[in-house]
């Protein structure tokens, strides 16, 4: 049996609805060994939270958000529930595209009011960086929507947005989770303003970001009672240990994730509970830590409605619409480009 044939087997009823496409990255992307070697064998030492998300980080996130602590996946969600017609009545897309789409629990809510309003030739188009979870995710909303039909994009957004295809016709862009708010504030507005440079005069964004609020209810977010968090975080040495023939002894480190109220951001630490060294087989390098000393593993930055509209107008952007719960804990964001050009005809 032929290849072609498995896939549509497998895909059953929804064979031919469901395309792959590789993005290619426009720029090059640091290696793990790169990121190690720039970031954590030298003080302050830090690692890019991407690594979190190997198959057993990806089962752990999802059990954070399961926590009763960690608020803003379930705050999302619900509040897309609500917003997701009025979202879908102005940007009235031909295309959604979703940038680090995961498991697309969240998008249903949108494809359910695409299918409400009667855009039934709407094409989904995730972007992620895992195929499997692509067609998974895929099949379960095929099944949902018997109209739908899925372009997978896979490959990493971070490394640029220039392979992104180009439909024709209205596109709505998806970034929800504040994953917006793991990046430094330059980072941040680069990202955006890259995205405002896909974007013509019709198309839209929306933008999901975590709100400024109590820092008790902020760190305990991030230090939930299970412990989950801590394993999450931890869960990162064992990554090193297995890429990079590493020694990390995971009872030697401890989580931490604080409230930075100045910056605004919860910083997430593996902190060293002693001094040791720490080998790292593949790189012929060594690790010297102190008693105390930390490793930066994430930054989660919160916002507010002013920082928001600043970090969307210096990509660019501006909100047409503002949607946040009654207790303001997140925002989602709909904006388009500030300056409507006009060299993407009508
Ligand atoms: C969903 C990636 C934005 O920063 O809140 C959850 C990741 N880290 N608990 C966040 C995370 C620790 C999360 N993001």
């Amino acid at each position: 049996m032929d290849r072609l044939q498995q896939t549509s087997l497998a895909l059953g009823p929804a064979s031919g609805r469901f395309d792959c496409h590789v993005v290619e990255p426009g720029r090059a992307v640091p290696s793990l060994e790169e990121d190690v070697r720039e970031g954590l064998l030298f003080a302050p030492r830090s690692l890019p939270p991407k690594y979190f998300y190997d198959a057993r980080g990806s089962v752990l996130f999802d059990r954070i958000c399961e926590t009763p602590e960690y608020y803003p996946t379930r705050t999302e969600d619900a509040l897309l529930a609500r917003c997701a017609d009025a979202v879908i009545a102005e940007a009235r897309p031909d295309h959604v595209i979703e940038l680090g789409s995961g498991a697309s629990r969240k998008t249903r809510h949108l494809l359910d009011a695409v299918e409400r309003a009667g855009l039934r030739h709407c094409r989904y188009w995730p972007f992620d960086v895992c195929e499997p979870m692509l067609r998974e995710a895929g099949e379960r909303l095929l099944a949902r929507h018997p109209w739908l039909r899925i372009d997978a994009l896979v490959g990493d957004y971070l490394a640029g947005l220039d392979g992104l295809p180009r439909p024709e016709g209205r596109r709505l862009f998806v970034f929800l989770g504040s994953t917006i708010g793991n990046f430094e504030p330059q980072q941040a507005r680069d990202f955006l303003a890259g995205l405002a440079a896909c974007m013509g005069g019709r198309d839209s964004l929306l933008l999901g970001a975590d709100r400024v609020k109590d820092p008790s209810v902020l760190e305990a977010a991030y230090n939930d009672a299970a412990g989950i968090t801590a394993d999450f975080n931890l869960n990162l040495l064992r990554v090193l240990n297995r890429e990079l023939a590493a020694d990390f002894e995971l009872g030697a480190f401890r989580h931490r994730a604080v409230y930075d109220s100045s910056l605004q951001r919860i910083e997430m630490h593996l902190v060293s509970t002693c001094d040791q060294v720490v080998k790292f087989g593949h790189l012929g390098e060594r690790l010297r830590l102190e008693a105390e000393e930390p490793i930066l593993t994430e930054i989660s930055r919160k916002f507010t409605r002013g920082s928001l509209d600043q970090l969307l107008h210096d990509a660019g952007l501006t909100a047409l619409a503002h949607h946040e719960p009654e207790n303001g804990y997140f925002s989602l964001i709909h904006a388009q480009l500030s300056r409507v050009c006009h060299k993407h005809p009508l």
